[in-house]
C-alpha cells in the first residue's frame, strides 16, 4: 500500500537489442479440441524489480517483438501470472506485485484510441482470466497474423529493500487456424483516462467516482467477455452501453493468502485498517454474452471507489497512489457467429473477409513504433508515447 506510479522508470528494449527470454510450456487444451487447439504457458523475463526505496519499488519494462503463442491463429483465452524464477507463486504476501501487464499488437491499431498500437490483453495483480470464447461456447478468438509482432509491458512492484527477479507467465489457448464459422474478436479498451493516461488521482477516506468519455462504436458484433480493472479502494466498475449498465464488475478483497499482507507495516503511513492485515483486490468479476454492440452505440465506464471501506495504495512518501478504471471488452466481428449466423465465412488461415479494426489503419501505430531514432519511451496503459525525432 505504500507504492505507486510516481516517476516510474521505463526499461525499453528494442527488438534488435536486449530481449526478455521466454520459455514455452505445453498445457492441456480446454476448448475446441476438435479444431486441434493448444494451450501454452509462455514465461517472459526474468524482470528485476528494484528496491522498494527506488520509485516505490516500481519498474516498467517494455519489450518489443516477444514470443507469440502462435501465428495466423485465433487466441481464445489469455491469463497472466507472476512467479519467482524458481517457479513459485509470487504475490503481495511475499512483497511482489504484478502491478500491470499489457500485450500490444504492434501491427494493429487500437480499436478505441487509434494512435496506439492495439492493446489486446491486460491484467493487474488480480489476474482476471480473459475468456474470449466463453469456455468454448462462442466460436471466437483474437486473430494474430503471421506478420504481427507483439510487445509486452510489465510493471512490477517490489515491497522489499533488495531488488528481486520475477517472471511473468501468460497462458494462451488458441486454435492454430481460423476455422470457417469462427469470429474474430476486437478488443475494446474503455478507460476513465480516455485516450491519455490511465492514472487518475485518488482521494482518501471517502467515496468518489470517475467516468470515461463515451466511445462511439465503429464496429458491430456480439460482446463476448467484459473484464474490469480498478485499484485498491475500488468497489466496482460499471460498463455502460448507450448510458445503460450492461456489466457491473465487482471487486473482492483478500480471498486468498496471496492477497493478504501480514508483513509489518509502517504504521505512520497507514490512515486506516490500523492493526489489521492489509487486504488487496483479489478478483474482479467479468461478464459474458452482454448482447450486441452496434455501430453508432456508445460505450463507457464509471469506476467507483470507497476508500473508507478499503485502503488505497500509498507511495513511500505517504501520498496516495493514482488509481485506474478500465474495462476491456471483446466483440465478435465478422465471420459467422454461433448466435447470429450469416452467409459470410472465412477460410482456414486467411480470414480475408474481415480484419480486426478493419476501419483503422495500422500504419500510424507501426510508424510510431518503428525506427532507429527512438530515444526513449514512456508507456502507460492508456497511452504509448514515443519521444525523440
Ligand atoms: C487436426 O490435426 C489432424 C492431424 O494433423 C488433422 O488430420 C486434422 O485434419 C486436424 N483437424 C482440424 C479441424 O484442423
Ligand atoms: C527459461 O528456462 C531457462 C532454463 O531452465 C532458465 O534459465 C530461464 O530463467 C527461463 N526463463 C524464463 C523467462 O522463465
Ligand atoms: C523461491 O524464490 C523465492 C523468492 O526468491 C523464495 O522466497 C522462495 O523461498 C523460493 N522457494 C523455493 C522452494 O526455493
Ligand atoms: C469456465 O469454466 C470454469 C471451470 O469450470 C468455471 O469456473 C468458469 O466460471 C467458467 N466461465 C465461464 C465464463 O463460463
Ligand atoms: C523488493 O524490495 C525488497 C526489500 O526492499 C528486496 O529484498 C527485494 O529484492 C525487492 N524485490 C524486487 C523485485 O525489487
Ligand atoms: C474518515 O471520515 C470519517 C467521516 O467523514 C471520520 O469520522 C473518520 O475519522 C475518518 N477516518 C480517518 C482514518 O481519517
Ligand atoms: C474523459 O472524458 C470525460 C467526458 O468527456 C471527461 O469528463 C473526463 O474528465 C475525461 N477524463 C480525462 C482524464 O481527460
Ligand atoms: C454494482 O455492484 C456493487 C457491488 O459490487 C453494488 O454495490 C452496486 O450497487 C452495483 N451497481 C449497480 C448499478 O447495480
Ligand atoms: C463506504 O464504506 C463505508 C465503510 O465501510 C460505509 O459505511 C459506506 O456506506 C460506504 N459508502 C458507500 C457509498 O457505499
Ligand atoms: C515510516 O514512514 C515514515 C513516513 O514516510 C518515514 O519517515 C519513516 O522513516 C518510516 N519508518 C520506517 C521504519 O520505515
Ligand atoms: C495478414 O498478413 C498478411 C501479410 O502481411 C496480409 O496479406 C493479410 O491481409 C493479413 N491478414 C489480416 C486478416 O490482417
Ligand atoms: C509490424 O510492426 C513492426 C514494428 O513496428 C514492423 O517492424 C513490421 O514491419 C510490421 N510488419 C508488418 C507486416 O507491417
Ligand atoms: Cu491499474
Amino acid at each position: 500500500m505504500r507504492h505507486g506510479f510516481v516517476a516510474f522508470g521505463v526499461v525499453f528494449a528494442l527488438s534488435a537489442g536486449i530481449q526478455a527470454q521466454s520459455n514455452t510450456t505445453s498445457l492441456k487444451a480446454q476448448f475446441f479440441p476438435e479444431y486441434n487447439s493448444s494451450r501454452v504457458q509462455i514465461s517472459y523475463g526474468p524482470f528485476t524489480a528494484p528496491s522498494s526505496t527506488d520509485n516505490n519499488g516500481m519498474q516498467d519494462f517494455v519489450v518489443r517483438n516477444v514470443a507469440k503463442p502462435c501465428s495466423s491463429c485465433l487466441i481464445t483465452f489469455i491469463e497472466a501470472g507472476l512467479q519467482y524464477p524458481n517457479g513459485t507463486y509470487a504475490n503481495s504476501n511475499t512483497g511482489m506485485w504484478l502491478h500491470h501487464t499489457v500485450l500490444f499488437n504492434e501491427n494493429q491499431t487500437d480499436t478505441v484510441c487509434p494512435t496506439n498500437p492495439s492493446r489486446f490483453f491486460a491484467s493487474g495483480n488480480e489476474r482476471t482470466p480473459i475468456n474470449i470464447c466463453v469456455n468454448g461456447t462462442q466460436k471466437a478468438g483474437y486473430f494474430l497474423n503471421e506478420t504481427d509482432q507483439i510487445a509486452i509491458l510489465v510493471e512490477l512492484m517490489n515491497e522489499t529493500v533488495e531488488p528481486r527477479d520475477a517472471v511473468v507467465t501468460i497462458t494462451f489457448e488458441y486454435i492454430p487456424t481460423v476455422p470457417s464459422g469462427f469470429n474474430l474478436a476486437a478488443p475494446v479498451w474503455l478507460d476513465i483516462g480516455n485516450c491519455t493516461n490511465s492514472d487518475m488521482p485518488a482521494q482518501a477516506n471517502t467515496t468518489f467516482e470517475y467516468s470515461s468519455a463515451p466511445w462511439t462504436s465503429d464496429i458491430t458484433g456480439q460482446i463476448l467477455d467484459t473484464a474490469g480493472h480498478i485499484h485498491d479502494g475500488g468497489t466496482y466498475i460499471e460498463v455502460l452501453q448507450n448510458n445503460k449498465m450492461i456489466c457491473n464488475c465487482s471487486a473482492a478483497y483478500g480471498q486468498t493468502p496471496g492477497y493478504i499482507e501480514t508483513t509489518p507495516m509502517n504504521m505512520s503511513m497507514m490512515n486506516m485498517n490500523m492493526g489489521m492485515d492489509m487486504v488487496h483486490i483479489s478478483s474482479i468479476t467479468s461478464c459474458f454474452n452482454d448482447g450486441t454492440l452496434k455501430k453508432g452505440d456508445t460505450l463507457g465506464v464509471t469506476a467507483h471507489y470507497n476508500t473508507s471501506e478499503y485502503a488505497p495504495m500509498m507511495d513511500n512518501d505517504g501520498s496516495l497512489s493514482p488509481i485506474m478504471g478500465i474495462s476491456l471488452l471483446y466483440v465478435a466481428i465478422g465471420g459467422n457467429s454461433s448466435t447470429t449466423p450469416s452467409a459470410s465465412s472465412t477460410t482456414s488461415g486467411s480470414p480475408s473477409s474481415t480484419t480486426v479494426g478493419a476501419s483503422h489503419t495500422a500504419t500510424n501505430a507501426a510508424s510510431r513504433l518503428s525506427g532507429a531514432e527512438i530515444t526513449g519511451l514512456g508507456a502507460v496503459l492508456g497511452l504509448w508515447i514515443l519521444f525523440g525525432v
